[in-house]
């Protein structure tokens, strides 16, 4: 009886270690969510959705960039209240509920403008702007992590010290990499200590295998980070068509960084050139649900 019961709860945190450790097929939207093609972005085979173009403010206050012709960017906090408006909110709570979707998970994504500063002053603490920020924001938009997109600024300390502030609201941190693979270690070190699966706070590392990150092997990257990375490629687009790559081109460079070194899943940069080169969803999220099922 005893024996079973244990054996029971064993097979249900095994169960669950397996269900938790489902591979990651991830898109990053750069086209505004509320002019993009929810369907397809929630039903074609993704399980998580990176919003692109957050920023925080001096004061603490967070805009969503607008990069979409027509569209505007959008105070999405107030001195720590949510002034985004039911649009947005409804439209991002929708990825996660809408029927027939596959996500899972949706992150906002960023770089590290005045982190530093507001880190040091007023801190990190509950009352502060940017904390009940974050808070409002991801009570309105059910976020489930923050992408730190960082390509310029990488002040380790403060970094680490936001990502934890951001734990203790709640979310989850994940880093974008194309570069700087120090920092990035120390980053991932200091947040994620004394902490194990699943309980990590650094617990995704997208990792740029375009454009500046072109030469990034995903395998040697997370031999020295220690954990496993999800590399980012760039769909066919008509601003730097080198940079490109087909969904049968995804096919085959995915396929072959995961036979020579498990990953945690892939992803592409990003939904408004799939859009705007009229592109498959389908082809594309299908390419991911084949190599990392
Ligand atoms: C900001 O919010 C705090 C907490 O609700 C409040 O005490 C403060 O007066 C507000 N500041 C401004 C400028 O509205
Ligand atoms: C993500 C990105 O840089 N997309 C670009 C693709 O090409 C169009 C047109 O050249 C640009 O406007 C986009 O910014």
């Amino acid at each position: 009886m005893k024996y079973s019961t244990l054996a029971t709860a064993l097979l249900f945190k095994l169960f669950l270690y397996h269900a938790a450790a489902a591979s990651i097929r991830s898109i990053y939207l750069f086209k505004d969510v509320l002019k993009s093609n929810t369907a397809s972005l929630t039903t074609s085979g993704f399980n998580s959705l990176i919003i692109f173009g957050v920023g925080i403010l001096e004061n603490g206050d967070i805009m969503y960039y607008s990069n979409t012709p027509g569209s505007v960017d959008t105070l999405l906090t107030s001195n720590g209240s949510y002034v985004g408006g039911a649009a947005l909110s409804d439209k991002v709570r929708s990825f996660k509920t809408a029927a027939g979707t596959g996500i899972n998970r949706v992150e906002i994504s960023m770089n590290s403008q005045h982190v530093r500063e507001l880190i040091s002053n007023p801190g990190p603490g509950a009352n502060t702007p940017l904390y009940r920020s974050f808070e409002a924001l991801k009570e309105a938009w059910t976020l489930d992590a923050v992408n730190n997109d960082d390509e310029s600024i990488y002040d380790a300390a403060s970094t680490v010290a936001f990502a934890q502030m951001l734990g203790k609201i709640g979310y989850k941190y994940t880093i974008a990499p194309y570069t700087n693979i120090r920092h990035w270690t120390t980053v991932k070190t200091q947040a994620n200590s004394g902490l194990q699966e699943p309980n990590l706070l650094l617990d995704r590392v997208y990792l740029q295998c375009y454009d500046g990150g072109a030469g990034n092997d995903p395998g040697s990257w997370q031999t020295t980070l220690g954990i496993k990375v999800v590399p980012l490629i760039w769909v066919t687009n008509d601003s730097k068509p080198s940079q490109g790559t087909t969904a049968t081109q995804a096919q085959s460079k995915f396929s072959s960084w995961n036979t020579r070194s498990a990953l945690a899943g892939g992803g592409y940069w990003n939904d408004y050139d799939i859009e705007k080169m009229g592109l498959s969803y389908s082809a594309y999220a299908n390419v991911l649900k084949s190599v990392f099922p």
